[in-house]
C-alpha cells in the first residue's frame, strides 16, 4: 500500500491547515454564550466521550482544571449510564457537562445527552461531525474538521485545542490563546523533521509497547497507545510514568517499546525511568520540549519541539508522533491504517 493512499496519514500531516482554520473560527465566536447563565468558576464540570473522545474528555478536564482553577472530572459516557451517583456524585443537575463526539452519533454519548436533558441538567456539545448531537443542545462548539479515517486524529487534536481556547478564554488568559496560535505553524516544521525518523522507526519488530505520561500528559499517553492499537493491531499500554516501576516494568526487555511523554514539570524525575528502562534492553521513544544530555542518552528515538509556550499548550503537539508511529508500523506490518480490523467509525449500539 502506498503512503500517499492512506487516508489517517494524509490527515495528520494536514493538521497544521486544520488547526489554522479551527483557531479562524475560534476568534471568531462569542464562546462565552457556551456557559451562559453560568459562572465557569463557581460550577464543577464533567467531560464525557468515548474512546478516543474519553481520552480528549481527560485532557480537556486537565486544562481546564489550570486555566481557570475550577473543580472537573473526565468519565466515559458509560459509566453515567450505569453508575450514575459515582459518576455524578451531587445529581446531575449540579454540573455543568462537556459531550464529546466526533461524529455526534456515538449511542452512549446520546443516551448521555437524553438522560442529562431528562434531568434538567445543562450540558454542552463539542463535535465535527454534529448529527444528532447537536440538535440536542443549544450550547454547541463545532469544529471544521472533515475526517475520512475510521481512527480519530485531528478531530482529536481540534477539538482539544478548541476546549483549551475555550477554557483560556473564559480565563481571559491572552498569553496562553497567542500561545495557540503559534501552534500549527510550529507542527509544520516538525513534521518536516521528524515525521521520516518515526517512519523508520516503526519498522522495528516489536512484540510489547507501553506510552507513559504524567499529568495532563496521561491521557496524551492513552490516546497514543490507543492510536498503536487501532492503527497497527499492535497491543500497546499506557501507565502514568513512575507507576510503570511498580510492576508494569517485567515486560521491559529486548522486543518492548516503551515510549515516554516527557513532562517539564517533572523531567528530573521522569527521564530516570526511561533511561532504567533502556538498561533493561527496551527500545525507547521519548517526546521532550528541551532534551537533557541524559534523555538524549537514553532514547533511542528522541522527538524535541523545542515550543516557547506554555507547558500545558503543548499538549496537542504531543500526541502527532503517536497518531504517526501508529500509521507508519500499521503499512510496515503489511496492514492498512484506515480500515482498523474489528473496528468502526462510530459505536452504535
Ligand atoms: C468515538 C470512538 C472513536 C474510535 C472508534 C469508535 O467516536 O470511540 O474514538 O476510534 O472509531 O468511536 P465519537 O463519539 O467521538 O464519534
Amino acid at each position: 500500500m502506498q503512503q500517499h493512499d492512506v487516508h489517517t496519514l494524509r490527515e495528520i500531516h494536514a493538521q497544521p491547515r486544520v488547526w489554522n482554520e479551527c483557531l479562524n473560527l475560534l476568534g471568531k465566536l462569542d464562546l462565552n454564550a457556551l456557559v451562559s447563565g453560568f459562572d465557569p468558576r463557581q460550577v464543577e464540570w464533567v467531560f464525557v466521550g468515548c474512546g478516543t473522545s474519553f481520552y480528549l474528555a481527560q485532557a480537556a478536564a486537565s486544562s481546564l482544571s489550570s486555566l481557570l482553577g475550577v473543580s472537573t472530572r473526565a468519565v466515559p459516557a458509560s459509566e453515567i449510564l450505569l453508575f450514575p451517583s459515582l459518576a455524578m456524585p451531587n445529581g446531575p443537575g449540579a454540573y455543568f457537562s462537556v459531550l464529546i463526539s466526533r461524529s455526534g452519533h456515538t449511542s452512549e454519548v446520546l443516551q448521555v445527552a437524553s438522560f442529562l436533558t431528562s434531568q434538567n441538567a445543562q450540558f454542552m456539545a463539542v463535535t465535527c461531525d454534529g448529527q444528532e448531537l447537536e440538535g440536542m443542545t443549544s450550547r454547541v462548539l463545532k469544529l471544521p474538521v472533515v475526517e475520512e479515517s475510521t481512527v480519530m486524529t485531528s478531530s482529536f487534536t481540534s477539538m482539544l485545542l478548541g476546549l483549551q481556547y475555550l477554557a483560556a478564554t473564559l480565563a481571559k488568559d491572552e498569553v496562553f490563546l497567542y500561545a495557540l496560535r503559534t501552534l500549527p505553524s510550529s507542527l509544520e516544521g516538525l513534521l518536516q523533521r521528524y515525521s521520516p525518523q518515526v517512519e523508520e522507526f516503526a519498522a522495528n519488530s516489536l512484540e510489547d509497547v507501553a506510552f507513559l505520561g504524567q499529568g495532563p500528559l496521561y491521557p496524551i499517553a492513552c490516546e497514543t497507545a490507543l492510536k498503536v492499537m487501532e492503527s497497527s493491531s499492535t497491543y500497546a499500554q499506557y501507565f502514568h510514568t513512575l507507576e510503570f516501576r511498580h510492576g508494569p516494568k517485567s515486560i521491559a526487555g529486548p522486543g518492548t517499546l516503551v515510549g515516554a511523554l516527557i513532562s517539564e514539570t517533572g523531567s528530573d524525575i521522569e527521564i530516570p525511568v526511561l533511561t532504567e528502562m533502556k538498561q533493561l534492553g527496551a527500545a525507547t521513544m521519548a517526546v521532550t520540549n528541551t532534551a537533557s544530555a541524559a534523555l538524549r542518552q537514553c532514547s533511542d528515538l528522541l522527538i524535541e519541539l523545542n515550543l516557547p509556550v506554555p507547558e500545558l499548550a503543548r499538549l496537542v503537539v504531543y500526541v502527532v508522533w503517536g497518531q504517526l508511529f501508529g500509521s507508519y508500523r500499521g503499512l510496515s506490518k503489511g496492514l492498512n491504517p484506515d480500515t482498523p480490523k474489528n473496528l468502526s467509525r462510530v459505536v452504535t449500539i
